[in-house]
């Protein structure tokens, strides 16, 4: 590729015809997190801010904090080796991983009005075709997303994780629709829920198949998504980079994504 389309979009950043959209929510003491029942085991902690110091005496010219952090907190990238079927897969580790992955196109399979019908909507192989009938066909190496507007849930845990007596409710695809896109090629599977399985996957076959499935493949996920209703159906291009951490199973990430008009 010639350096002239790295200029042509040098000027359309500048210009603001190509715009730069947040896909992040807000990460804090509030930000929901997973919360597996006990037959899973150990659940993750909520965000911690402690304070080194705030221009006092613990250092009079600077603020500065210390995080108490979860890989899996917030928007967050999910690596191959978070998944027992990823353990031993090439570059499984937020350190490892090639950073042109971190960057590539991505479709966005808009399911909101199906989830908001159906707190347990699940996205089928027949749904993903007719959206390609619709849009064009997903292509190796782009991303999948699935908008549901989930992500206005995400400021209460409670409306977040929709949880009663029969366990979390919440959209995610099932796990023939996950070999599908595997069959396409796709490098990531995503959405706007806490995580990227649906909240009746650990019933499923296999068990979370968004995990088993995309990590066996040697492919990522993100979750907690927000302000996907502000992507085309195709033709942005998501950048989503986990920090470096070194074997780490996931990360935090600021996940951006460039829209054109
Ligand atoms: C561990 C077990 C089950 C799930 C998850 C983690 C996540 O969603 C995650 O954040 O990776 S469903
Ligand atoms: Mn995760």
């Amino acid at each position: 590729m010639s350096s002239a389309s790295l200029s042509t979009l040098a000027s359309a950043l500048l210009s603001g015809t190509v715009k730069v959209v947040d896909l992040t929510a807000p990460l804090g003491p509030e930000t929901p997190v997973l919360y597996l029942p006990p037959q899973f085991g150990k659940n993750t902690p909520k965000v911690a801010v402690h304070t080194i110091s705030a221009y006092d005496q613990d250092g009079p010219f600077w603020a500065w904090n210390w995080l108490e952090l979860g890989e899996h907190t917030g928007t967050h990238f999910d690596a191959p080796c978070h998944w027992i079927t990823g353990k031993d897969n090439e570059n499984n580790t937020t350190d490892t991983i090639p950073p042109q992955n971190f960057v590539a196109p991505v479709n966005v399979i808009d399911r909101s009005k199906e989830a908001e019908a159906d707190p347990d909507y699940l996205l089928t192989v027949e749904s993903i075709q007719e959206w390609e009938a619709e849009h064009g066909e997903i292509e190796a190496g782009s991303w999948v997303l699935m908008r549901s507007d989930w992500y206005k849930r995400n400021g209460s845990t409670e409306t977040f994780l929709n949880a009663d007596e029969n366990g979390p409710h919440s959209p995610g695809p099932t796990a023939e629709a996950i070999q599908y896109l595997l069959s396409k090629g796709i490098i990531g599977w995503g959405q706007e829920t806490v995580g990227t399985d649906a909240g009746s996957a650990g019933g499923m076959n296999p068990p979370f198949p968004a995990h088993n499935l995309m990590h066996g493949a040697g492919k990522y996920g993100l979750a907690s998504l927000s302000n996907l209703d502000q992507l085309p159906a195709k033709g942005a291009i998501l950048i989503a980079a986990p920090l470096k951490l070194v074997k780490g199973t996931g990360s935090p990430v600021r996940a951006l994504a460039l829209i054109t008009g």
